[in-house]
């Protein structure tokens, strides 16, 4: 059985961090270890006032990854890191996570780089040059990143208003990191307000972008579904490099499985409210169903419909 390592938030409440990526990693297969960054009551879409309990210090964090990789280090397969709230924790893991890679070369470790969205930050900004360090290291440890538009921007150094600007960005990034899905454009590059847009990039490959229909409401730990579910098919695609497990139909897979969950998390919400940052009901109602969802993480077929380049 493959094992992972996943360094990200607990929330005792609904599901984002590792309570959207553990349950489907054991539905695919995987033994999960969970080290939180931070254990919140909930997610902080229901406004940072309702958010009650703890970060990880960075000497817990340092004592629980230590523990781990002292004591079972030859034991993972793939390390995730997503939500850290801040310089200290992302330090931390950065430290951890690059010393068991560098003695473990064939270990996948995807970074989603948790930041913010849509030009607003939702960690402490002082968390940007420890991503950008670990991001463009020379050593180039990180195998997979997951940003968005605007974390991508970030991590480049400038804003990106074009597909040129967006192809520069991708080979600026590439120099250290083989491989790069950008979660979710905005409608500045691709000039289209009913659609999201996901760029899939290789090294030294043609990105491929995929056009997934706008939901207009708000869902949180989708990202950290997306990641899951990517480290779970590139680690496939990597192993057996069998043609029929071509990377682009890999993250037309998990686009379909992501697009079904949604339709699952819509049809049993209480009512199809359209769900609104800081507001308690219409956040709770929109909360991931990852348990109802249990049968959809595998591979989905393909029906030639949903994929797009
Ligand atoms: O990546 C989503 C996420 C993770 N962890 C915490 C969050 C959120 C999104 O709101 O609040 C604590």
């Amino acid at each position: 059985m493959p094992r992972l390592l996943a360094t990200q938030s607990h929330v005792v409440h609904g599901y984002v961090g590792n309570k959207a990526a553990t349950f489907p990693l054991q539905c695919l297969g995987w033994d999960v270890d969970c080290c939180n960054s931070v254990q919140f009551s909930n997610h902080t879409g229901y406004g940072m006032d309702r958010v009650f309990g703890n970060v990880t210090t960075e000497g817990d964090l340092d004592a629980l990854l230590g523990g781990v990789f002292g004591n079972f280090s030859m034991d993972y397969n793939a390390m995730l890191s997503g939500y850290l709230p801040n310089k200290e924790s992302v330090r931390c893991m950065g430290k951890h996570y690059s010393e068991f890679k560098k003695k473990n070369k064939d270990l996948l470790w995807l970074m989603d780089p948790v930041m913010g969205d849509e030009g607003q930050l939702y960690v402490n900004e002082d968390v940007i040059p420890e991503y950008r360090a670990l991001a463009l290291s020379p050593d180039g440890l990180v195998d997979i990143i997951t940003p968005n538009q605007y974390e991508l921007e970030i991590l480049y150094g400038k804003e990106i208003k074009s597909k040129q600007e967006l192809r520069e960005a991708l080979k600026y990034l590439h120099k250290t990191i083989p491989v790069i899905v950008v979660t979710s454009c905005s409608s500045n590059i691709f000039d289209d307000k009913s659609n999201i847009y996901c760029v899939a990039s290789i090294r030294d490959e043609d990105p491929t972008i995929f056009q997934i229909p706008f939901i207009d409401s708000y869902f949180t730990g989708v990202g950290d579904l997306f990641s899951a579910l990517l480290l779970d098919r590139v680690s496939k695609y990597y192993a057996d490099r069998a043609p029929n497990l071509k990377f682009e139909y890999q993250i037309n897979d998990i686009i379909n499985v992501i697009q079904r969950v949604l339709k699952v998390t819509r049809s049993l919400s209480v009512t199809n409210i359209k769900s609104k940052m800081g507001d308690v009901k219409s956040m709770k109602n929109m909360e991931l169903r990852v348990i109802e969802s249990r049968d959809l993480y595998h591979t989905v077929p393909l029906d030639g419909h949903g994929f797009s380049q």
